[in-house]
């Protein structure tokens, strides 16, 4: 019997090529953002509130992944920002190999901070580095309270979760308190926030994370 040895990790070459787009932002001092988060709990929303807050203090650019990215990539072009869309397809995630061809698309000479918009779901994402300064997963009241416990891996390696929607967690019967705290169990070093984006509620928050963020010191990756 012959082995053929495959001998080739895809997690070890995206690692590799979100070191290369990670070098690539750095060397241009552009702050990148990875939003993850289940369908509909409001990822394309935050951006386009972060827009509308940041817009004039700094040159923002968006990247929308999704199976068919050109709804959300149309929600951030009505602001006159550089938008790439990636359309993921049959995947369920944002590569590095992808962001990399976004990144030769946009003009990062004229950029500070990026946010990447990853596809709906709160598992495949988990393990595809990008290149991202900050992981943030944004949940939504109405996906249930126990949805954080049961995804423990996609909040260990998150900087920040945002429980959002709470303006409706009395209607959908959801404790956000206790999401909060699965968060941090998972993840002792997690930073979170409540939010309504329909309210503002949490929305200064999310803007000093970003602020501070882009005045960090380097990164690990
Ligand atoms: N009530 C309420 N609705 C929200 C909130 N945030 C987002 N939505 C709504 O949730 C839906 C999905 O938002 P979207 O940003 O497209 O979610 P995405 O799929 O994660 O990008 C939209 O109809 C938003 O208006 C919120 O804080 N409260
Ligand atoms: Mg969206």
């Amino acid at each position: 019997m012959h082995t053929i040895p495959i001998g080739f990790d895809v997690l070890k070459a995206n690692a590799e090529i979100a070191r290369n787009n990670h070098n690539n932002l750095d060397r241009h001092d552009i702050t990148a953002f990875n939003i993850m988060g289940a369908i509909g709990s409001g990822k394309t929303l935050l951006i386009e509130k972060t827009i509308q807050k940041l817009g004039d203090k700094y040159r923002i650019g968006a990247i929308a992944g999704d199976v068919i990215a050109r709804i959300d990539a149309a929600r951030f072009e009505k602001y006159g920002i550089p938008t790439i869309g990636l359309n993921t397809g049959k995947e369920c995630h944002l590569d590095a190999h992808l962001v990399e061809h976004g990144l030769s698309g946009m003009p990062l000479g004229s950029l500070d901070l990026l946010f990447i918009e990853n596809v709906g779901n709160l598992i495949c994402p988990t393990d595809y580095e990008l290149g991202e300064h900050k992981r943030v997963v944004v949940v939504s009241v109405s996906e249930g309270d126990d949805i954080v416990e049961k995804h423990p891996l996609i909040f260990g390696t998150a900087d920040l979760i945002i429980v959002n929607k709470i303006d409706i967690a009395e209607a959908v019967n959801a404790d956000a308190d206790k999401m909060v705290k699965d968060a941090r169990m998972i993840n002792p070093r997690i930073d979170t926030l409540k939010m309504s984006l329909k309210t503002g509620e949490g929305l200064d928050e999310w803007i000093s994370f970003v602020e501070k963020s882009h005045g960090r010191q380097g990164m690990d990756i």
